[in-house]
């Protein structure tokens, strides 16, 4: 086994994934309409790689629509339930979507809702797979659910996923303060399946929280009746080899949100914020290599209409140099326009 693995997060088309070889590639997401031709260059290919599948449009010119983490060490694959995932040196990545109509034929549904029974199906799968490996640590979550803002059976959806994530937390016996995951929440698709994505570490994550906010775990109740559990960034390692992970991050300052009505404001606070968070986890990790032009970047916008205006905000604050992908997704509060996550470190840069 070598030293000191990597884990290296690329933005490429799957041509360009595909000439690179995928012995490495520990796992990938596609979005919006690149999945069936990744699947297909991966079966060409005959490759088992998880790939999961985000029903979220790519806007703007990119045609870099796979997201793509390599390792640098070979990988083997494995499904559990609903779950694929590929292990390999000290990391696990896992990929599981559910459809709730699946679920809502189940007899005697009792008092979930539909997304509630589909959460808790994908969570308590994606432990048991984490469990079945040997219990590495889960250090990131993305998470997608079709209409995030409607309301139905009484709460809006985010809600109910919130409720049933965190109930799935403490049935399988984790904590859903402190340390927990970061995490990405987005709206995709109408229609699509509950979709998740994830990443764990046999090597134990530093969890780091944003001094200018209130913990999402600690949010009052206004914003549901179970707390969101995630933490606001997650880092692996130390000095030159740290490995950042930024959760969605948004235009909320103590557990409020600012600038409604302003996404070229609710641009600017949540960088403010993402730098908040590179200057904690730079100290955790010892290193003053986490910045800003190193990390790679989703940004979810909601309405492709405020396309321009976000773009010109991040390129003022990254150059025009730094990997950034733009989605058209719904942002959990209905008041955020836009919501940004991030990951890299000294090695991305390479
Ligand atoms: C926020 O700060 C914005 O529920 O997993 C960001 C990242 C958000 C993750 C989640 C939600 C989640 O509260 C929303």
């Amino acid at each position: 086994m070598s030293s000191r693995q990597f884990l290296r997060l690329e933005y490429v088309t799957s041509a360009e994934s595909r000439s690179a070889g995928w012995h490495d590639v520990l796992g990938a997401a596609a979005f919006d309409g690149a999945a069936r031709d990744a699947e297909r260059a991966l079966r060409g290919d005959g490759i088992d790689v998880p790939l999961a599948h985000v029903h979220a449009p790519v806007l703007g010119d990119a045609r870099e629509v796979l997201e793509v983490w390599r390792i640098g060490a070979p990988t083997q694959p494995g499904s559990s339930g609903h779950v694929r995932y590929s292990h390999g040196g000290d990391f696990l990545f896992g990929s599981v979507a559910v459809h709730e109509e699946e679920l809502a034929s189940v007899a005697g549904s009792g008092p979930r809702t539909p997304l509630e029974m589909a959460t808790d199906l994908v969570y308590r799968e994606m432990y048991a797979t984490l469990a079945a490996a040997g219990n590495p640590t889960l250090i990131r979550v993305w998470n997608y659910l079709p209409d995030i803002n409607l309301e139905t059976h009484g709460l809006e959806r985010y809600r109910q996923f919130n409720t049933a994530r965190h109930e799935a937390l403490l049935a399988c016996g984790h904590a859903v303060a402190g340390s927990v995951p970061a995490a990405s929440a987005l709206g995709v698709a109408p229609g699509s399946p509950l979709t998740l994505y994830f990443l764990a570490s046999h090597r134990a994550p530093a969890f780091i929280e944003n001094p200018r906010q209130v913990s999402a775990y600690r949010y009052p109740a206004q914003y549901g009746p179970r707390s969101p559990a995630f933490s606001r960034a997650t880092v692996l390692g130390e000095g030159s080899e740290a490995t950042l992970f930024i959760s969605g991050t948004a235009s909320i300052v103590g557990h409020r949100t600012l600038h409604a009505g302003d996404p070229a404001a609710q641009t600017r606070e949540t960088l403010v914020n993402i730098e908040a968070l590179l200057e904690e986890a730079g100290r955790r990790s010892r290193t003053a290599a986490l910045r800003l032009e190193t990390l790679a970047y989703k940004v979810y916008v909601r309405d492709p209409r405020d396309l321009p205006a976000v773009r010109a905000e991040l390129a003022s604050a990254l150059g025009t140099g730094a990997a950034v992908l733009y989605l058209k997704a719904d942002i959990c509060r209905r008041d955020l326009a836009v919501e940004i996550e991030a990951a890299g470190g000294g090695r991305a840069a390479e």
